[in-house]
């Protein structure tokens, strides 16, 4: 059965647009007094140093922790013994979350901005003053122009009540989340038009044979229990093949490491099952019965040989041999992992199939060691803000530019064409909240362009970083130590002998200083202020939490006492539903005009002179948001530039020269790094970490520390399907400092 993926269709079974809910009549008058009842029971503190149900957000992944707390002050954050998943292992970010709770350059009260957007002059005003002026400047904007010309950039737990607010209550579509559009987004909507899901990270690592990862640099990427899970795949005897320009963490770890050129994975891809579909080397059985249109598809890669892929990726053919017969020898039980971030060449949609497809070819569905999605826990009520009535005028909608495959919201780069066009209609109000655009969308000067010629900018945050310089209004938020919001839910994954359901809900270790105030909280008072009170779904943060665990019986009350998590027996995973499919030819691609069949399409080579800039993560940051925190600069405080040592010798540079990156368009870094010189990376890539080189003087730790990769990245390649951008078709020279 083919799937009808419009982006319409989609909207509607993502849980990221939840469904319509009564609406309730809390008629409440605006009221911003200080928090009245202390959040954290006082007793946490008089009994015992340890506070628990923490939920971690110095990444996504939310880790559960607990929190030693001496006279109301957080003085050290450990995992929750009682985890089922990090258990009592958090990372060194997560460690860190102290110093940026109590960072001296933390946002703590409402400010407006008196000087220009991207050079501000801070004044302190008042809640009631900062959140009046939001109110009066956006609802401006929709009068005069429409709900559509608000531009809302959110990330993270506490941006979901706010964004849902503008997104079905006051009616924009323009939502964009950095967090799909430049990073996973590609691949759920590829996993959806091939096995009608979006895969997550649910690969069965630990009961593996083959851990198969396209870029994945696991121990560089931390997420805690990822992390043990593979780990325990390799110290249960997997095998493990990295495909990485880089000699990254993972690499290091590999029985096979394929170098491989950058942008041309698919046409590995396709060659590794050429080859297995050719040797009668597939699961064939699966594949009949789950498979669509595998003939097509069959038919239609075969002049993928292995000489053809071995000559595009520059590897050897024996390699890719190598690796097809690992998966074929260990076939059903292989964990092709599906990636994370995977916006990377605007040919990325057709690489996520492939490999959701090489899933299929193997058979790789259901059993151990193989995709396997988590039974997690069901019935958690939901709390959101009810649609309007209103028809959203979608961007995408608009003839040329439309991504018919494009994730839930509206791709970041149709949004910043209209505004600086004003066509097809204008944007002229955004809100941006715990993203971070200057620094997480290619191209800044489009993304400066873009604020600039708007009404009004609004920005909550917890720090100053190089987006808040661009407020008229920046309002200062709890961080996740000092809230409730986000409840995790999850299985225990390791398939021991028994299976486990666990649900913790994020409530705060110590409670919030000087004026900061919880996302619910602002999102009200402001929702107040525009006219919308009448449709506020819940009172306040406490509420909101309590009614959501009501749907399972629990309260905050009763996870306190759990503890901080509630845990249950679970379900066995393991088992294929009966209408699996998996969609090899996909019609539904085809009558949009995109290859129906997993296609590789070349991409740019670096000119003479440049090599092409790669970036990834680093083990001790968190994109940009880490960058003052005192701890983490004191582990690592600049990126080193990767450069391959035949080109460093050849070109004069050695380890630790200081220097600058040159791109393409003669964009020069702002700020230097050093050099790192290795025959871990190819002779055609460097390589930085990403998230350096703040501009933002108001960070006395992170101010110019490094290289901002961000900067070098002005040329776009947008993924046809998704209207995703791909990064890595930027290159640069280095230029020595002296
Ligand atoms: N060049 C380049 N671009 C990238 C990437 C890359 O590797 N290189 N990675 C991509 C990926 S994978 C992703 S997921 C995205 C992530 O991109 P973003 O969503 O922009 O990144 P974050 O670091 O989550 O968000 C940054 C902002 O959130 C603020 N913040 C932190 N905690 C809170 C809080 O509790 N409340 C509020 N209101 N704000 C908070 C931080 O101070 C910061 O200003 O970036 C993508 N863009
Ligand atoms: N410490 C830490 N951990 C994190 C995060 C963090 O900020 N800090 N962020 C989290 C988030 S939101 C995400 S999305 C994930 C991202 O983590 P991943 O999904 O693992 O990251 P990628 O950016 O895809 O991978 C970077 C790797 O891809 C390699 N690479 C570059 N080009 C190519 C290519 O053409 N082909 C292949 N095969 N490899 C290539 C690079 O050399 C590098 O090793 O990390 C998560 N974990
Ligand atoms: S992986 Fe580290 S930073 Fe991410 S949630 Fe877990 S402890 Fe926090
Ligand atoms: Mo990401």
């Amino acid at each position: 059965m083919a799937i009808h993926l419009s982006r319409r269709n989609f909207l509607k079974t993502a849980s990221i647009a939840a469904a319509s809910v009564p609406l309730s009549k809390v008629v409440a008058k605006a009221e911003t007094g200080v928090a009245k009842a202390p959040l954290v029971p006082p007793g946490s503190f008089k009994d015992t140093d340890t506070v628990v149900g923490g939920v971690c957000e110095m990444c996504f992944w939310r880790c559960q922790l607990v929190g030693k707390v001496r006279d109301g002050r957080l003085v050290k954050i450990e995992g929750n013994p009682k985890s089922i998943d990090n258990g009592a292992s958090i990372c060194a970010r997560g460690n860190a979350g102290v110093k940026l709770l109590y960072d001296p350059d933390r946002l703590k009260y409402p400010m407006k901005n008196v000087g220009k957007r991207g050079a501000p002059k801070w004044q302190r005003i008042t809640w009631d003053e900062a959140l009046d002026t939001c109110a009066t400047k956006l609802k401006n904007v929709i009068d005069e122009h429409g709900p559509e010309s608000l531009a809302i950039f959110p990330h993270g737990a506490s941006a979901s009540y706010p964004f849902h607010f503008f997104e079905h209550t006051v009616g924009t579509p323009n939502v964009s989340e950095a967090s799909f559009f430049q990073c996973r987004g590609i691949r759920d909507m590829a996993y959806m038009a091939t096995i009608e899901q979006p895969p997550g990270e649910n690969v069965d690592m630990p009961n593996t044979k083959v851990i198969f990862l396209l870029g994945g640099h696991f121990g560089e990427n931390v997420h805690v229990s990822h992390l043990k899970r593979y780990l325990k795949g390799l110290e249960n005897g997997a095998k493990l093949v990295v495909v990485d320009p880089r000699f990254s963490a993972s690499a290091a770890k590999a029985d096979i490491w394929v170098p491989i050129r950058p942008g041309t994975d698919t046409a590995m891809l396709l060659a590794i099952m050429n080859y297995l579909i050719q040797n009668d080397k597939y699961a064939a059985d699966f594949v009949d019965e789950y498979g669509e249109g595998f003939e097509e598809f069959a038919e239609g890669i075969k002049e993928w040989t292995l000489e053809k892929a071995a000559a595009e990726c520059d590897i050897p053919v024996v390699q890719i041999k190598e690796v097809a017969d690992l998966l074929a020898a260990n076939m059903p039980n292989v964990a092709i992992h599906p990636g994370r971030h995977v916006s990377w060449y605007g040919n990325d949609f057709q690489r996520q199939r492939a490999l959701a497809c090489l899933t299929g070819v193997l058979g790789a569905f259901g059993v151990k060691g193989a995709f396997v999605p988590p039974k997690g826990p069901k019935g958690l009520k939901k709390v959101s803000w009810p649609h309007g009535d209103h028809e959203p005028d979608l961007l995408n909608d608009y003839a040329d530019n439309s991504h018919d495959f494009s994730p839930p919201g509206t791709p970041t780069d149709l949004i910043r064409d209209a505004a600086i066009t004003g066509k097809p209609y204008p944007i002229k109000g955004c809100v941006i909240w715990g993203q971070n655009p200057i620094q997480t969308i290619p191209n800044q000067e489009k993304t400066i362009k873009m604020l600039e010629q708007m009404d009004f900018v609004m920005c909550t945050d917890v720090m100053p970083t190089d987006i808040t310089m661009y407020a008229d209004i920046l309002l200062p938020e709890c961080s996740y130590l000092e809230r409730y919001d986000y409840i995790k839910t999850g299985t225990q994954w390791n398939f021991a002998d028994e299976h486990q359901q666990y649900i913790a809900p994020r409530m705060p270790l110590v409670n919030p200083e000087f004026e900061r105030k919880d996302g619910i909280w602002i999102t009200n008072e402001l929702a107040k202020r525009m006219g919308y009170g009448e449709f506020i779904p819940t009172k306040d943060q406490v509420e909101m939490v309590n009614t959501r665990l009501a749907g399972v019986g629990l309260s905050i009350d009763k996870i306190r006492a759990e503890d901080g998590i509630h845990i249950q027996p679970g379900k066995d995973p393991y088992g294929i539903s009966e209408d699996m499919t998996v969609i090899f030819y996909n019609e539904d691609l085809e009558d949009a005009g995109y290859p129906p069949i997993p296609t590789y399409i070349p991409v740019e080579r670096a000119p003479q002179g440049y090599m092409r800039l790669l970036y990834g993560r680093s083990p001790v940051h968190t994109f940009n948001r880490t960058q003052n925190n005192a701890w983490l600069m004191a582990a690592m405080d600049s990126t080193p530039v990767w450069l391959n040592d035949k080109v460093a010798s050849k070109l004069g540079f050695k380890e630790g020269d200081t220097v600058s990156l040159e791109n393409q368009d003669g964009v020069k870094s702002r700020t230097t790094a050093t050099v790192k010189v290795t025959p871990g990376i190819r002779e055609d890539a460097v390589y930085i970490y990403h998230g350096f080189g703040s501009m933002n003087p108001e960070l006395t730790i992170g101010h110019n520390k490094g290289i901002d990769d961000t900067s070098l990245i002005t040329k776009l390649a947008v993924d046809p399907e998704t209207g995703c951008h791909g990064m890595r078709n930027n290159f640069v020279k280095l230029v020595k400092v002296s």
